[in-house]
């Protein structure tokens, strides 16, 4: 019988399993990463790199030893990431993930992702684990930067005229620890969760690819959304196997339609 269906159908029955697992939820917890962007024109991490910086393996890039071995080319990738994502808009994968925090008594959204697109799509509750790209500080004291135009195309990054260091992106590096009250909240809302959402990771960097594992724990049900198999795909009750820009609008709708269903019963 399942076999007879035809794609759009067998995906139409996994995204009513999800919603009514979602519209049961009164406390929902999401990870998001590269991939929630992809739509809107910003490159995920894993998949080739475009253009100019195809060359580059973006794990060597960011980390202190990258950044020791020539911090102009880590400035300028930076700068121009900063560029594609100022020009990025949220796609309807963002717009659906804000909707259905509005409908949701207690929602966590915990992103990898460093841009502000889950912002500027009117989430909330975003815990950014890996810090945010348009901010700035000193990689030796810590002093907040303010960026200037001029710096935009320098060919090295200004330096701190507090202790004359470089200037670096708040971000988070391989090796460096993540902000301490972002990463709490985040694992108290995965213990926490009846229902743990992956969305667009590849789900191979640490401690954010535990996240999951602890809501399992919990018995909370997982449910993803990748058009790839991620490292993550094999705890998941259901795979949502398409792009989030297309896929979640589908689902909060359906998760909407049970939700007014249970609000006024027949
Ligand atoms: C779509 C789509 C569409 C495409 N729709 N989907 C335990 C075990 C092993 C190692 C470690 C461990 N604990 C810590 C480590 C070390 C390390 C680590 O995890 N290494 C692994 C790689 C092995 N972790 C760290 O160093 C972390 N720090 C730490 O733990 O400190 C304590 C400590 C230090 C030292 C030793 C031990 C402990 C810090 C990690 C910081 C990660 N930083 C980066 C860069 C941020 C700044 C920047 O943006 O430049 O964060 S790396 C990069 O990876 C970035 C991302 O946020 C992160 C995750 O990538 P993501 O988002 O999953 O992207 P992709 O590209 O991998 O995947 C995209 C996905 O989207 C794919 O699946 C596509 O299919 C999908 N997709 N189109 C939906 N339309
Ligand atoms: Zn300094």
């Amino acid at each position: 019988m399942f076999a007879r269906l035809n794609m759009n159908e067998k995906m139409e029955r996994l995204i009513e399993s999800a919603a009514e697992i979602i519209a049961a939820a009164r406390r929902i917890a999401v990870l998001t990463g590269a991939g929630v962007s992809a739509e809107s024109g910003v490159g995920t991490f894993r998949d080739a790199q475009t253009g100019l910086w195809s060359r580059f393996d973006p794990q060597q890039l960011a980390s202190q030893e990258g950044f020791a071995a020539d911090p102009g080319r880590v400035w300028r990738w930076y700068m121009h990431r900063l560029e594609m994502v100022e020009r990025a808009r949220p796609n309807p994968g963002h717009a659906a993930l804000a909707a259905l925090e509005a409908m949701t008594p207690t929602f966590t959204l915990i992103t990898q992702n460093v841009d502000d697109l889950h912002e500027r799509a009117g989430s909330r509750n975003v815990l950014h684990l890996h810090g945010r790209i348009e901010r700035f500080h000193c990689n030796g004291c810590g002093l907040p930067y303010t960026l200037r135009m001029e710096d935009r195309d320098a060919p090295m990054p200004p330096t701190c005229t507090f202790c004359t260091d470089y200037i670096r992106p708040s971000v988070v590096w391989f090796g460096e620890l993540l902000p301490a009250q972002e990463l709490a909240e985040a694992q108290r809302a995965a213990e926490t969760c009846d229902v743990f959402l992956v969305i667009g990771t590849s789900g191979v960097v640490y401690p954010a690819a535990h996240l999951p594992v602890m809501a399992k724990r919990r018995a909370a049900p997982i449910i993803e959304v990748n058009p790839e198999e991620s490292a993550l795909s094999e705890m998941a009750e259901i795979w949502l196997s398409g792009p989030s820009g297309a896929l979640l609008p589908r689902l909060v709708e359906a998760v909407r339609l049970r939700r007014a269903g249970q609000e006024n019963p027949r």
